[in-house]
């Protein structure tokens, strides 16, 4: 097994991709918060690509570890023992994976353990980007009214000791702060989560937070900051211990922290960099004014697809994404949501079909070498079902149109928050934002209310009174019969 550090890479066997720059020339750019596997295999890949072009030499990446949990610990120390390299494998529908060495993060710091490190980088000139993916559920809002809430604890701390932040509100607004008294100028600041408008969500945060502080660094923040939007696509498992093991054997390299995913990428940015950006049109990605269009499509066929799938499969045993597409009824399923309920209600951007995009996304999951985990897709549906399937059942509501799947799918996660799939095995369902009154509806014996935990407010359920008994209805008959003679019986009534 080959070493993975920085002075192993020439010696790294002839098919392993390496940087095509020389690392210890690169300065650092971009803080990006939050260093998971989507983000090595997705900007850090670009970067990557960007740092090889003459003039780009002062982009590289400072990764912050925000969580303060052994899990973490563990994995700053595993990045930070190879100097920030790992390897990527990328698996395409057909044909044979590739590997390479990713060298795009030059510096990694555990903010938990010396915040004040990562304030030092924020307020350096030379940081000209901030970026982050704190996950859909990350953004600490209000679920009825979406505005940012202050009364939270770490929040509340993070107002109390701004020269020690525990959250990327306080981080991003403390660095900003550095930066107005310094007069060194803003940095632009870059969510790369699947929300919609996500610069719009992420400017509305720093602003409230900023207000609650100081009003007018608020002002500041408003005349001096940008918040552009953008669409991010690739999609990138967990890496079990068994991945690991085997994407280690493949690639020959001994990586404390490998990467997998598939070969399909995209990147979608608005043009609104206040302080500077790096080439990135010249290593694929798209600069758009129409990036709302194209955060809409994936969010609401993609990312809707993947919740669509992830309760129902789980419940019929599947632990795969691709086991699960292989699976007739599933397939049926998923195509006539995308087809039905969703594209009727989108207009794509000039060029693009949707027709050939919901096949993309179909033939996407479908790839067994991407063995992409249905709980990992199922994690935080609280948070995730709201932002991926919110609009489209909101529009379906309105229009009083057929929302028989959507409810089916809402009975699929009500019965999965009970933890027991359709052979009656056990699971633990991961859903870190769920209240204690929340969890006390999901387990109550009236199959409807689970409906009404917190960050289904805004769903305006109450619209369409026929929806709450649908779902009831379809909980008892996947309680009877199971979700796929639910699915089937679904699908028989449409022909
Ligand atoms: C998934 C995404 O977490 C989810 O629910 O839908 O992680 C998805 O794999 C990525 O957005 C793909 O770009």
């Amino acid at each position: 097994m080959y070493p993975l550090h920085a002075s192993s890479l020439a010696a790294l066997p002839e098919h392993i991709g390496r940087p095509g720059y020389d690392r210890g020339r690169l300065g650092t750019g971009i803080v990006h918060f939050s260093v998971g596997n989507f983000h090595r295999a997705h900007q850090a890949v670009y970067l990557d690509r960007c740092l090889a072009l003459a003039g780009q030499e002062g982009w590289g990446i400072c990764g912050v570890g925000l969580i303060d949990s052994p899990a973490e610990r563990a994995k700053a120390d595993a990045i930070r023992a190879q100097g920030g390299l790992y390897t990527l494998t990328l698996f395409p529908p057909d044909g044979e994976p590739s590997t390479q060495a990713v060298g795009s993060i030059v510096e990694y710091l555990f903010a938990p353990a010396d915040p004040g490190a990562v304030l030092a980088r924020l307020g350096d000139p030379a940081t000209r980007i901030v970026t982050l993916t704190v996950t859909e559920g990350g953004y600490n809002l209000e679920e009825a009214t979406g505005q940012f809430r202050l009364d939270t604890p770490d929040v509340a701390h993070d107002l109390a000791h701004p020269e020690a932040p525990r959250t990327v509100f306080g981080f991003i607004v403390a660095g900003l702060e550095r930066r107005r008294t310094t007069g060194t100028g803003p940095y632009t600041v870059l969510s790369c989560d699947n929300l919609q408008h996500n610069g719009e969500v992420i400017r509305r945060c720093v602003l409230a937070f900023a207000g609650a502080g100081d009003p007018g660094l608020a002002t500041w923040i408003e005349a001096n900051v940008t918040f552009p939007c953008c669409m991010v696509d690739r999609i990138t498992p967990g890496v079990t211990a068994d991945d690991a093991a085997r994407l280690n054997a493949r690639s020959g390299v001994d990586d404390g922290a490998p990467v997998f995913a598939e070969d399909f990428i995209q990147w979608v940015i608005e043009d609104r960099f206040c302080a500077g950006r790096p080439a990135l049109e010249r290593v694929g990605v798209e600069f758009s004014d129409e990036v709302a269009a194209y955060e809409q499509i994936k969010l609401r066929m993609l990312n809707a697809t993947h919740s669509m799938l992830s309760y129902p499969a789980l419940l019929a045993g599947y632990g795969f994404v691709y086991e699960a597409l292989a699976d007739r009824t599933i397939h049926g399923y998923l195509h006539a949501f995308l087809d039905r309920d969703v594209i009727p209600l989108l207009r794509a951007p000039a060029g693009m079909s949707l027709g050939a995009y919901r096949d993309t996304i179909l033939r996407r999951f479908s790839n067994p070498a991407i063995r992409d985990q249905l709980a990992r897709i199922a994690s935080d549906g609280a948070a995730k079902i709201p932002i991926f399937l919110g609009d489209t059942l909101r529009a379906l509501l309105a229009a009083g149109g057929d929302h028989r799947r959507l409810a089916f799918l809402f009975a699929a996660f009500g019965r999965y928050l009970d933890g027991r799939d359709d052979r009656g095995t056990g699971f633990e369902p991961l859903e870190p934002h769920l209240t204690t009154t929340d969890r006390a509806l999901a387990t109550a014996g009236d199959p409807g209310a689970f409906l009404s935990i917190a960050n289904f407010k805004g769903l305006g359920l109450e619209a369409g009174p026929g929806f709450r008994a649908n779902v009831v209805d379809y909980r008892k008959q996947i309680a009877a019969e199971g979700v796929l003679a639910t699915l089937a019986a679904i699908a028989a009534e449409e022909s």
